[in-house]
């Protein structure tokens, strides 16, 4: 049995006890903590606060799943091609999980994303994963806004509840499966339903009230928990949206169910992304600290990269100001010309990039020591 005491303070999680649970998938049995976490994830929880102390750690999504003229090579990452080292974070997305297909929306096989967040969590490193499901009322995808009633239906009582279960239990089976040959259930900061503030989703802002995106998030949560899954923290991440606290608030679940608070921002017009990046680091120190959660950026980038020394002329001196865990750059994609936001060798900010690694403030994997115990 999983207790569910996570509403309790963080103070209360420090001293919770062990317990024995069998864990959703696998007839193993794993230590977990009172409040239904493995050590490991508990942990990471702990370290996701303590990392600002040294610096901010820098992460970039599907690193190791492809790159700028290249997929699927063992070992290969672009960020590691530059620098030589791996990103401290690294995030996937499980978009088509829920329909049970083998290969992401993004087309990488679930095998090999399970694989690679094994290899991370080996290497000391952390992983998020983000979840662009498909629309489960109009069998579009995350992205389809047509109908607006989309939350509502899965909820309970709604028309496309049963089949949403069933969506949520494809996802529980992944999470489940993430494990060490040595029967470690890998740590991982779960992402749901982001960018909610905006209105591009089917969960965004225009198409459902708080109340039913909070339930939506409450639903998420107990789900997972009533399956046993004890390897997940949540990370509540919507736009530069909110202008301040009480707009961030707005649509936030519990400080119960919620671990970690972010954003994503990208930058168009560099003014205007300083201008929305400080507004919304500001608001997420204040909200960090009164409600004791780690802040980080969780999507962020320029795409294509042409400013040769953006890392260390506009990143480094506007993140190093906060108290952040992490800050993550979205995917360098190989199917789509000009969508890539890391640099590769050769690419005109590469350079700086090393400068920007090279600054102690800026935390790798090969720089990471003790994020799990
Ligand atoms: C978006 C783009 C899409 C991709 C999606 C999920 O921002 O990169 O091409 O399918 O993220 O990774």
């Amino acid at each position: 049995m999983i207790r569910k005491i996570r509403n309790l303070t963080a103070g209360t999680l420090l001293v919770a006890g062990i317990v024995s649970c069998q864990s959703a998938g696998n007839q193993k049995s794993v230590t977990v903590l009172d409040n239904g976490l493995t050590p490991e994830t508990e942990h990471l929880l702990k370290s996701l606060r303590t990392i600002p102390q040294q610096g901010f750690m820098f992460g970039h999504h599907d690193d190791p799943l492809y790159g700028i003229g290249w997929e699927g090579e063992e070992g290969r990452s672009d960020v590691k091609s530059v620098v030589g080292d791996y990103p401290a974070v690294m995030s996937f997305d499980i978009g088509h999980i829920e329909l049970g297909r083998a290969e992401s929306l993004d087309n990488v096989p679930f095998d090999k994303i399970r694989r690679e967040i094994i290899a991370q969590y080996e290497r000391g490193g952390m992983n998020t994963i983000s979840w662009h499901l498909d629309n489960p009322l109009t069998g579009g995808d995350s992205w389809d806004v047509s109908e607006k009633g989309v939350v509502a239906a899965i909820l309970p009582g709604g028309e496309q509840y049963a089949t949403f279960q069933q969506w949520l239990g494809k996802a529980a089976e992944f999470f489940s499966s993430l494990e060490t040959s040595d029967g470690v259930k890998v740590p991982v900061l779960f992402r749901p339903w982001h960018e909610h503030t905006g209105s591009w989703f089917w969960w965004g802002k225009e198409l459902c009230s708080p109340e039913e995106y909070k339930a939506l998030w409450r639903m998420t949560y107990d789900f997972m928990t009533d399956k046993g899954i004890n390897n997940l923290l949540y990370a509540y991440s919507p736009g530069t949206e909110p202008n301040d606290t009480t707009e961030y608030l707005q649509r936030y679940p519990g400080d119960g169910i919620v671990d970690l608070i972010g954003f994503d921002c990208y930058q168009f017009d560099r003014e205007i992304f300083l201008t929305q990046m400080k507004k919304s680091l500001d608001i997420l120190t204040d909200i960090g600290q009164t409600h004791h959660k780690p802040i980080a950026v969780t999507e962020f980038g320029y795409e294509t990269i042409p400013d040769p020394v953006w890392w260390t002329e506009t990143v480094l001196p506007l993140l190093s100001a906060y108290p952040l865990s992490y800050a993550l750059v979205w995917r360098n994609a190989r199917e789509r010309e000009d969508h890539y936001y890391a640099p590769y060798p050769g690419q005109v900010s590469a350079g700086d990039f090393v400068k920007f690694y090279e600054d102690p403030r800026t935390l790798f994997a090969g720089d990471l020591k003790g994020l799990y115990k």
